[in-house]
């Protein structure tokens, strides 16, 4: 009998020995648990952040870029005007530059006379002959000639459109301006 309750003991050792085990598992299971968060923490800022990016984040930035576009368009429109203002303003300096550069030009050109034909730079841009060549039309007759003497056109090599050029009209003493001789035209002055 002694025997006998002595392997009953062991086999009792032996099944409280497997029943530990699992109750051993358990505990480490719940320890495992209580370790785990249960939810995991979300700072609050991440939250609010979250809140204003998270689904609206589309809206934010077509909002945001609609902003931007229309910033753009006003500084456009704002700044626009005053470019095109300053540049007028350049142009016209400019102008005025351009002027006052051409007075200055004929001043000093007044009294200059460059082909020696008898009349001035001046005069020849008056009459809009050329102060550099001596008879422009190439009719013989120089432009003073033509203007202060025979009161023929200076641009013109046939003045009363003859067919006889102002120049030969008068070495053959004929009336350049129209019919008659020279010596007539005399007479009726
Ligand atoms: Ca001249
Ligand atoms: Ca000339
Ligand atoms: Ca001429
Ligand atoms: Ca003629």
């Amino acid at each position: 009998m002694p025997e006998e309750k002595k392997q009953q003991e062991n086999l009792e050792d032996i099944f409280s020995s497997i029943e530990a085990t699992p109750k051993q598992s358990n505990i480490f299971k719940e320890m495992e648990l209580e370790e785990l968060p249960e939810e995991e923490e979300i700072p609050e800022v991440a939250k609010t952040s979250s809140k204003f990016f998270g689904p609206n984040k589309k809206v934010f930035i077509i909002v945001g870029g609609v902003i931007v576009v229309i910033l753009i368009f006003f500084g456009i429109y704002t700044i626009m005007p005053k470019i095109k203002a300053i540049k007028e303003e350049r142009e016209l300096q400019e102008k005025n530059i351009d002027t006052q550069l051409q007075t200055k030009i004929i001043e000093q050109s007044a009294n200059i006379d460059s082909d020696k034909d008898g009349l001035s730079d001046k005069e020849e841009i008056q009459f809009n002959t050329n102060p550099l060549k001596v008879d422009t039309d190439n009719d013989g007759l120089s432009d003073r000639d033509e203007i202060k003497t025979w009161k023929t056109d200076p641009l013109n090599p046939d003045t009363d459109g003859d067919g006889i050029n102002d120049g030969d009209e008068i070495k053959r003493k004929l009336n350049p301006n129209g019919e008659g001789t020279l010596l007539e035209i005399l007479k009726w002055q």
